[in-house]
């Protein structure tokens, strides 16, 4: 399978405030570096990215925010600032009028909601260029059909149209679905298995009817991301419907697992969407330090035959796994039951 991969992502090494603890993210450079030893060593061809189309980015972001994603860390050393990493300190209280400031650290608060992710001096070039391999991945599938994983870093689906958080800044997945839509897929599905649910994924498009997000994901209600991904979230004004939250309990069982992942995938099957976008978290993973779920290294496999079975031409976009060791084989199990 082709691979697109780039190590632009190495500049990148953020921070994260984790239970009362700042330190370095879980989400750092190794993680890729694992995924794509593993796949060159399986046999997967890896490839480059094409440029980012910052026009692409524009009809699933607000401008304004990327604009302010590259430009946030030179006005904060403009300031003076010393601090490696810049984050907020505050986020918009429930029910504030939600207008923007003009300061750095106002802004920050405005576009980010989790302290678990900060911008650093190489974060700007790795986000666009993750971004721009999700782009590539959607151009090389509308070019031949053939399934296309892209190693993405830093992950995406948590972005939305404008806010950074949960590791994710520009929404891969997002950005790969639209790609197709632009390049005439009428429907597209967006399946997200990642432990956590993809809340960016879920704002960006749920008034849309073009584009069907499902995701399989721990419940928000006992787990990060905590405020969306709940089973009643199904879609909003023209988008009534094409939004399907599947909650699971904390320590859920493999068995379970597959048989909501069963229900995802019939639900696209019954859509007749043309085209399709995994987000591949592997935090399922038994051994996952974020996640409490079972998966197995060759349950990926199987979820992939499952997914493999509704015969859409597919982009895999890499999202969240923390187990270092077992990130490059779990991502490869995958991939191995796609084709
Ligand atoms: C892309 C993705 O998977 N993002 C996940 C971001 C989660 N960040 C908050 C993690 C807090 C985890 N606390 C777990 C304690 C386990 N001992
Ligand atoms: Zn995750």
């Amino acid at each position: 399978m082709i691979v697109v991969a780039s190590d632009a992502h190495r500049d990148h090494h953020a921070s994260e405030l984790h239970d009362g603890d700042f330190g370095p993210s879980f989400e750092g450079p190794e993680r890729a570096e694992r995924i794509a030893s593993a796949l060159a060593a399986e046999g997967h061809a890896l490839v480059g990215p094409d440029p980012l189309d910052l026009d692409l980015v524009g009809r699933v972001h607000d401008a304004d925010y990327v604009e302010f994603l590259a430009d946030a860390w030179d006005r904060w050393t403009e300031r003076g600032l010393t601090a490696p990493m810049a984050m907020a300190h505050t986020w918009p209280p429930r029910g504030s009028a939600g207008r923007r400031p003009t300061d750095l650290v106002g802004r920050l608060g405005y576009h980010s909601f989790a302290a678990d992710t900060t911008i650093g001096a190489g974060t700007w070039s790795a986000v666009s260029s993750s971004a721009a391999l999700a782009q590539s991945a959607a151009d090389r599938l509308a070019a031949d059909g053939e399934a296309v994983y892209a190693l993405c870093r830093p992950p995406g689906h948590h972005a939305t149209t404008d806010q950074f958080g949960g590791y994710c800044y520009l929404n891969n997945a997002a950005v790969a679905a639209q790609r197709l839509v632009d390049r005439g897929s009428a429907t597209v599905a967006v399946l997200d298995v990642d432990y956590h649910h993809g809340n960016g994924t879920q704002h960006i498009f749920e008034a849309r009817r073009d584009v069907f997000v499902a995701s399989v994901h721990a419940d928000p209600i006992e787990e990060f991301p905590w405020f969306s991904g709940h089973a009643d979230e199904t879609g909003v004004d023209d988008g009534a419907g094409w939004t399907l939250n599947l909650p699971l309990p904390r320590g859920t069982d493999v068995p379970t697992w597959m048989a909501t992942l069963d229900r995802a995938v019939d639900r696209i099957g019954d859509l007749g969407v043309e085209a399709l976008v995994v987000s591949l978290g592997v935090d399922t993973y038994v051994g996952d330090p974020l996640g409490t779920f079972a998966l197995d290294t060759g349950d990926f496999t199987l979820a992939a035959r499952r997914i493999a079975e509704l015969g859409l031409p597919t982009v895999v976009v890499q999202e969240g796994g923390y187990a270092d060791d077992a990130l490059g084989r779990n991502v490869a199990a995958f991939l191995a039951g796609l084709s």
